[in-house]
């Protein structure tokens, strides 16, 4: 925890501008207001990046970003699809007043919860895979210093934030834990059921080609798990099973909520 705070105080000392990189599809949840009171104590600019833009509709997009814009400056991209990263690198370049700082690259610090994107958020800035990725958190171990050309320097970070804070479910949802790490595999998995349904239950039935009307949660796994012939050898629907899929398919990026 100690070293946590003593990395994110580094970075934010040595940084011109913060990039807070959060979820776009749980923006609330992947923000941290610790990190936040900290970059405004050392009074360095941040600018809050919804990446994973792609995985949520235009609309809940720009609703976000409107009732961000009151927090700090706010882009959305798409670290995956390289979607808004012309836009972010104009904005580092506004934010920090880039003519005030002479003879000397810009220091972008890039912080946020694990698995987030923060290492891909960089890659599609500068364009190249200069940057670890992965699918499974934790991938970026030390801090790292990334050219992205026009002046400006990433330092990536490990997604060093403590999510203890988030149940087991909401790990499952940001793939911070993966299915085989998750005690309650069947319990995430009615979770991003329901998220699916309020959100984008067409996704969800076209994807695994099922009709839903009214049933709950645990019938649409039921039903999945029937029609992907996720069974059993007695022939019932095998839960465990269909619920992996189901988060596997989730992390993988598969449904636009
Ligand atoms: N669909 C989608 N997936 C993304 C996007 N950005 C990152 N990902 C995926 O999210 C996962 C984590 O991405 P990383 O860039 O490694 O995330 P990170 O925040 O650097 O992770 P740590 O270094 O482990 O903290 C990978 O599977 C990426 O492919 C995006 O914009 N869209
Ligand atoms: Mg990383």
């Amino acid at each position: 925890m100690a070293s946590y705070k003593m990395l994110v105080k580094d970075v934010i000392k040595q940084a011109d501008v913060l990039l807070e990189i959060v979820d776009a599809r749980f923006p609330d949840e992947t923000r941290n207001s610790a990190v936040e009171n900290e970059i405004s104590r050392f009074n360095k600019p941040f600018i809050i990046v919804l990446n994973k833009c792609d995985l949520i509709s235009k609309e809940k997009l720009e609703k976000a970003k409107s009732r961000f814009s009151k927090i700090a400056p706010t882009v959305f991209v798409s670290g995956k699809d390289r979607y808004g990263t012309t836009i972010l690198r104009h904005k580092i370049l506004e934010v920090v007043e880039a003519s005030k700082i002479k003879d000397r690259d810009i220091l972008v610090g890039c912080l946020g919860y694990p698995n987030t994107g923060k290492s891909s958020v960089i890659n599609g800035v500068t364009g190249r895979h200069r940057a670890g990725t992965s699918a499974v958190s934790g991938h970026t171990k030390g801090v790292q210093y990334v050219n992205a050309g026009s002046r400006i320097k990433f330092i990536d970070t490990p997604g060093v934030i403590p999510t203890d804070e988030f149940d087991e479910i909401m790990q499952g949802l940001l793939g911070v834990k993966d299915a085989t790490h998750l005690k309650d595999t069947i319990g995430v998995a009615l979770k991003i059921i329901e998220v699916m349904c309020s959100g984008n239950r067409a996704a969800l039935e076209s994807f695994y080609k099922v009709s839903i009307e009214d049933e709950d949660a645990y019938e649409v796994l039921e039903l999945i798990g029937q029609q992907n012939k996720f069974l059993k050898k007695k022939g019932e629907v095998d839960e465990t099973r269909t619920a992996i899929r189901i988060i596997h398919d989730w992390q993988k990026g598969q449904f636009i909520v």
